[in-house]
């Protein structure tokens, strides 16, 4: 099969903080901007080229405080050459307004989760009109987007959109494909190779597998030609028994994966040129 664009490397990218995991039962989970910003620069130093930013209040919760997200992009704008990604996914709570207010922060790209999704116990909500609205305001602000697919599904209502409104900001389509997660799709071979036969052509992506299903994930995304999501947002634990010690642990070991495979880390402009990022 063909190449797929950039898969000489591996666009490694850091989930750090996320919305689920609490800052009492995860201490080490980055939660204050000079915590990110610190966590950011570690990951940068050891292969990550993206990072996807979930942020956290004084009082440790998810936010979406235009504010503070304005702040967190700019300091690490000014502390690491990473492309920087805001989540519009926040936490299941999340109003629609204030996820498509997101985008007022100007990452250099975003995400965009094409459907509805059982979480655990909660409904991740991503009704029909939102997904529309959320990828216009990216293609008027020229903020690329990274398509989030929980499950199979969601890849055939992602050709719809492109179908109906046209390709993102950037003009190259990227997916992340979120395994494992209770309720979405599993996180093993079988269900990245099916999901890859509905990834609209020419199109890259990158995975990552909630909890237990991280390795598998990262082994069968790395054979076959995509990226790499690894951070506390999907994982916790290490290994079996041992607790992540920090985010730039879990990078380097997909930073050293990839290079066993003959796909060594990308640097962030070599990201932004297969994403068609701008500077
Ligand atoms: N926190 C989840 C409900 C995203 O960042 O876009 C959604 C999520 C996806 O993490
Ligand atoms: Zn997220």
């Amino acid at each position: 099969s063909t190449p797929r664009p950039g898969s000489h490397g591996t666009l490694i990218t850091v989930a750090p903080t996320g919305a689920e995991h609490a800052k009492a039962d995860v201490p080490n989970l980055p939660v204050t901007l000079d915590e990110l910003v610190s966590t950011a620069k570690d990951c940068e130093r050891v292969g990550a080229s993206m990072i996807h930013v979930h942020i956290r209040g004084t009082d440790t919760k998810p936010t979406l405080d235009l504010g503070l997200l304005k702040a967190t992009v700019s300091a690490l704008r000014a502390e690491t050459d990473l492309v920087v990604q805001l989540s519009t996914g926040g936490a299941v709570t999340d109003p629609e307004e204030n996820r498509l207010r997101v985008l007022e922060a100007g990452p250099d790209s975003a995400s965009c989760t094409m459907g509805t999704v059982n979480f655990g116990d909660d409904v991740f909500m991503n009704r029909w009109e939102f997904i529309v609205e959320l990828h216009k305001r990216m293609q008027d602000r020229g903020i690329v987007p990274e398509y989030e697919i929980f499950d199979l599904g969601q890849l055939t209502s992602l050709r719809r959109l492109l179908d109906q409104h046209g390709l993102p900001a950037g003009g190259h389509v990227h997916v992340d494909l979120v395994m494992g997660v209770p309720g979405g799709m599993p996180g093993d071979t079988e269900t990245l190779a099916a999901a890859l036969r509905a990834i609209p052509e020419g199109a890259t992506f990158s995975a990552t597998g909630v909890g237990r299903s991280s390795i598998p994930v990262m082994f069968a995304a790395l054979s076959a030609g995509g990226h790499l999501r690894v951070g506390m947002e999907d994982t916790i634990s290490y290994a079996r028994g041992e607790r992540v010690r920090d985010n730039a642990q879990l990078v380097a070991r997909a930073s050293g994966l990839a290079r066993i495979a003959q796909r060594p880390p990308l640097t962030p402009d070599e990201v932004r040129k297969v994403l068609g990022v701008q500077r």
